[in-house]
């Protein structure tokens, strides 16, 4: 086999979150976040001889609210059985309405499904439906799993769907729900690390393992993505967000412009692992989209298929013991390519 010091933990109950309507370009299609995606990648690593395992750890609620919100959790775990009560013979529960700018965001949830899906979320590109819970926590159940396996191995991988890196303390968004990141660098934490650091290399910025770990020096959150002035998530990911509180100097944005290549990519990464190696973490968690791919269908990155090698490659010099988790990537075709050749640049198969 592969990679025989590379874990990985994959997420058999995702299937059942399939979103039919995602709203893009002012039409509502079917989300590009489908469960085809993980089965592209598992069978592409199978192909390989990589061998998967089903989580060997199950990430209590204790665990899952030192990084989310009770009142979060307790509304994903109701949301669907909510909606259907209210929107009975519908596929998809999505809000429509938020407590944007001046309308009041209230200290207690609203009583009404429809404005409980806007108070726990911000965008409109994430639906619901009967599926969701399962499969967002048994991604979790991965993350945690992986954070334990390093104890052990000196690499592991989360390979879920729905992704986790948009995912607020108490908001879903991006397609994310529990943050799947931020779950394996708080369970690295309590396993004895000193120091965690997040490299997020999707290419949308992590705007919810940065706003979790904000005020906080235990975890560094570095984040390379599109310039969020032109691109989702639009409203957090800017050069000024250094961390607040004792968490100030410890987060670093490095947005790039539309059409960057791996050449431009790569000088980002370097000045990231410069504050990396700065930082002395214990552990490294890799939130790994392969979004930044030339033809994918919704991002603006150039990166060819081999270039994930060499980011895999990159990231193995490092040393430091490290845990992926699986986050964008919407080129069905070549999806499981570029995972593969991340996995295997990291490995040194
Ligand atoms: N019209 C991740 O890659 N929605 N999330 C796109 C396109 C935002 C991507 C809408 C994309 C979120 C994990
Ligand atoms: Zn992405």
């Amino acid at each position: 086999d592969q990679g025989r010091d590379m874990r990985i933990f994959v997420n058999d109950d995702h299937q059942g979150h399939d979103v039919q309507g995602e709203l893009h370009n002012g039409t509502l299609v079917r989300s590009f976040e489908c469960p085809e995606r993980l089965q592209i990648i598992r069978d592409s690593l199978s192909a390989q001889g990589f061998a998967f395992e089903a989580p060997s750890h199950h990430a209590d609620i204790e665990l899952l609210a030192r990084v989310h919100s009770r009142d979060y959790l307790d509304f994903l775990q109701t949301a669907w059985s909510r909606w259907q009560a209210e929107h009975p013979g519908t596929n998809d529960a999505l809000g429509f309405c938020w407590p944007a700018h001046g309308l009041r965001k209230r200290a207690l949830p609203p009583s009404h499904i429809d404005a409980a899906m806007g108070y726990y979320s911000f965008c409109v590109d994430t639906g619901v439906n009967a599926g969701t819970w399962a499969a967002a926590k048994a991604g979790a159940d991965c993350a945690y799993s992986a954070a334990m396996a390093l104890e052990a191995s000196r690499q592991s991988f989360a390979l879920t769907r729905p992704p986790g890196h948009h995912a607020h303390t108490d908001m879903y968004g991006g397609y994310c729900f529990l943050n799947n990141a931020a779950v394996a660098a708080q369970a690295l934490l309590e396993q004895g690390a000193k120091r965690v650091a997040i490299l997020d290399v999707d290419y949308h910025h992590g705007n919810g393992t940065q706003a979790i770990f904000y005020d906080r020096a235990d975890v560094l959150t570095i984040s390379l993505h599109a310039d969020p002035d032109v691109e989702f998530p639009y409203f957090l990911g800017f050069t000024d967000e250094v961390g607040e509180g004792a968490g100030e100097g410890f987060n670093l944005n490095l947005p790039m412009p539309f059409g960057t290549d791996f050449t431009s990519w790569s000088q980002a990464l370097e000045i990231a692992l410069a504050r990396v190696a700065d930082y002395s973490p214990d552990a490294l968690v890799v939130p790994l989209g392969v979004d930044s791919y030339f033809d994918d269908p919704i991002s603006n990155f150039v990166l060819q298929s081999q270039d994930f090698v060499a980011m895999g490659q990159r990231l193995a010099a490092v040393g430091l013991p490290t845990l992926v988790t699986m986050e964008g990537g919407y080129a069905t075709g070549a999806l499981g390519q570029n995972v593969v050749n991340f996995i295997q640049g990291l490995t040194g198969r």
